[in-house]
């Protein structure tokens, strides 16, 4: 019997189409700028997302660094969210390779980054303050349940970030994700920052890759530093064969993981022993709390394990399910059972 991984969607496995568009891409050395495939890939992201240009890179972190490096020179601040991905699991990397510092203010649970918390933490210019270059926004926001970023919020940020004359990146791994939650397309959604990086890797069942969009200038900058950080790759054009079809064929069935993510979320909300905040489940990203006078969270996991069950424990008692392509409604309903036949 298959294993029933919740840990992430970046478990994905490419599709049968990706698969033959892989084998079958014309490629050539990248370095070079003589990949068509991976050329046509990068033109469909820029096209995508209405930006001048982008750049496929190997991971979602790179493309988050090289963005960051782009924007800001070696003492430059960078405000974001004390939940974001780029703050917690990133190694640090925009302060240990850019000099880069972060200054970070609370993440609301809705992912959003509350304007008079930036407000405070905005630098006026003083000889003892890094200068505050950029805000990064995460949409859809990972660890606040997956939340989608509205329209209307990152537009705000956007007056904010013009009156302060500051840049936004956007770390959009899932951007799709929030594009089909909150039935906008994704150009609107990222319409109002300078850069954003999103995906092909986790929802989309690519199996490697990340891009980055923004004005032609700063595309090549990222270019410059892509090199530099090793992300120069030679005929890639077979991974960017696979993105192509993620970007044709994958954006519509996100619907149903939020779906399934939604039914799971339900059933687990009704489980004695088990806490989330329905509310909060938009996407496919549920986080659950187990409180449980009997079972102790190591005891939940094996148990989960036992039965070929997959998720992740963030914290102590607190656990993480990602719902995917490859994850069914029958798979739903087992997992339920499981939950219930451990807790009850
Ligand atoms: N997230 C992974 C883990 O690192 C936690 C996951 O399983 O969710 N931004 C966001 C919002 C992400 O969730 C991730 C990966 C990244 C960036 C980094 O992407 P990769 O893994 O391609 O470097």
């Amino acid at each position: 019997m298959p294993s029933i991984d919740l840990r992430s969607d970046t478990v994905t496995q490419p599709t049968e189409a990706m698969r033959s568009a892989m084998a079958e891409a014309q490629v050539g050395d990248d370095v070079f700028g003589e990949d068509p495939t991976l050329n046509n890939l990068e033109a469909m992201a820029a096209r995508k997302t209405e930006k001048e240009a982008a750049i496929f890179v190997p991971s979602g972190t790179m493309g988050n660094l090289i963005s960051i490096l782009a924007h800001c020179a070696r003492g430059d601040e960078v405000i974001l969210g004390d939940r974001s991905h780029i703050f917690l699991n990133e190694v640090g990397g925009m302060s240990a390779l850019g000099g880069i510092h972060p200054h970070i203010v609370p993440n609301n649970d809705d992912g959003t980054l509350a304007l008079d918390a930036l407000e405070k933490v905005v630098r006026h210019t003083d000889i003892h303050y890094p200068p505050t270059r950029i805000i990064c926004l995460e949409n859809t926001h990972n660890y606040c349940q997956g939340a989608p970023l509205p329209l209307g919020y990152m537009r705000e940020v956007a007056g904010f970030a013009k009156k302060h004359s500051l840049g936004i990146h956007l770390d959009g791994a899932r951007i799709f994700n929030a594009a089909v939650a909150l039935n906008v397309d994704v150009a609107s959604l990222v319409q109002h920052v300078d850069s954003v990086m999103f995906c092909l890797s986790k929802g989309l069942s690519a199996p490697v890759g990340s891009l980055v969009c923004g004005t032609k200038q700063f595309i090549l900058k990222a270019r410059k530093l892509r090199k530099m950080v090793g992300g120069g790759m030679r005929q890639a054009g077979h991974l960017a064969a696979a993105g192509r079809v993620a970007l044709e064929n994958q954006i519509e069935p996100l619907k149903k993981d939020h779906q399934l993510a939604r039914q799971l979320a339900q059933g687990l909300a009704d489980i004695t022993g088990l806490e989330l905040n329905l509310e909060q489940v938009k996407t496919n990203i549920i986080f659950f709390k187990l409180n449980h006078p009997k079972v102790e969270p190591e005891a939940f996991l094996s148990h989960l394990e036992s039965e070929k069950i997959k998720i992740l424990m963030i914290d102590p008692a607190v656990f993480r399910a990602v719902l995917h392509r490859e994850i069914s409604q029958e798979q739903i309903v087992k997992v339920l059972s499981v939950c219930r036949a451990c807790l009850d």
